[in-house]
């Protein structure tokens, strides 16, 4: 996809939140110095993209103000794009990603799809980036009480298509939209699996699809055999890993991680398995490079 890198294989996202709350990184690297050093080691560790986030997603997790948001994120994605890094912006809100994108971001990541702020599309079509259109039905204090699905994998497929459609008309260029099943976002453990054994369907809609599995709590229920919480996050990042290779196996563009060099692992070995198979294709259309390499 034009202004991301083309390895020629699934794209690994280097996960970097530079909030007090995330789920599995809260706190690490909260403040400008420390984040842009983790960037700088996610790059080094192979990420083609660092996605920088100001803002906790995890269930139940209270909104910050946007005042806040900037002041995390921006000079951090100033500073690794200064230093060569590709990275995104992980936000809902417009005035983020429009700052974001003005301080060197080459993509925003929206967990709503556009559905948070109603300026997004259309700041997101200024900004003529690629953009990351999540499915999302409701924010995080409420996100659990809407995992309700007949057919999950038609009903996330059919609202990403509704997304797509609100986003195109708003000036989005359609060559520039990855779509996201989001996994864990108003989505029960089965519902993630089904997800994620679907993604044939996804890649009906004709875009790129981006994969957001690791250390969630579907993979540690798999684990565990239901009790998500006896393997702590810091421990889902082998299993997220292998989640990584299936994604990839099946055809995904990119995938979420906080572990990089395994994931990277994971993905040359997918690329490698379906190279040998011959069947499914993986990987990205040709542009430029950027971000260090290991
Ligand atoms: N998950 C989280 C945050 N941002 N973005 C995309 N595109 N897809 C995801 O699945 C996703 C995301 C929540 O996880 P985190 O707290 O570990 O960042």
């Amino acid at each position: 996809m034009e202004g991301l890198p083309s390895p020629g294989r699934c794209l690994v996202m280097g996960i970097l939140n530079v909030t007090p709350d995330s789920f599995s990184d809260g706190g690490l690297y909260a403040d400008t110095h420390r984040a842009v050093e983790r960037g700088l080691e996610l790059a080094v560790q192979g990420a083609d993209i660092v996605d920088v986030g100001g803002e906790s997603t995890r269930p139940g997790a209270r909104p910050v103000g946007l005042e806040e948001e900037l002041a995390r994120t921006v000079p951090v994605v100033r500073e690794l794009a200064r230093a060569g890094v590709c990275t995104s912006i992980d936000t809902m809100h417009a005035p983020v990603a429009r700052a974001a994108v003005e301080a060197g971001a080459r993509m925003v990541n929206d967990v709503s799809g556009g559905l948070a702020d109603p300026a997004m599309a259309r700041t997101a079509a200024d900004a003529g980036v690629p953009y990351v259109a999540m499915h999302w039905r409701a924010p995080s204090p409420e996100m659990d009480r809407h995992a309700d699905y007949g057919d999950v994998v038609a009903e996330v497929a059919a609202e990403l298509d509704s997304r797509i459609w609100q986003l195109t008309e708003h000036g989005v260029d359609p060559a520039r939209i990855i779509v996201d099943p989001g996994l864990g976002f108003s989505k029960r453990p089965e519902h993630d699996w089904t997800l994620l054994t679907g993604l044939g369907s996804l890649h009906k809609l004709g875009h790129p699809v981006l994969i957001g599995a690791s250390r969630k709590r579907f993979i540690a229920a798999a684990l565990t055999h239901g009790g998500a919480d006896q393997v702590p996050p810091g421990g889902r990042d082998a299993a997220t890993s292998a989640i990584s290779a299936l994604a990839a196996r099946d055809g995904a563009f990119c995938v979420r991680v906080h572990d990089v060099r395994a994931s990277l692992d994971a993905v040359r070995i997918a690329s490698a398995h379906v190279a040998h198979r011959g069947s499914i294709r993986v990987g990205v259309p040709a542009g430029p490079e950027c971000g260090l390499r290991p």
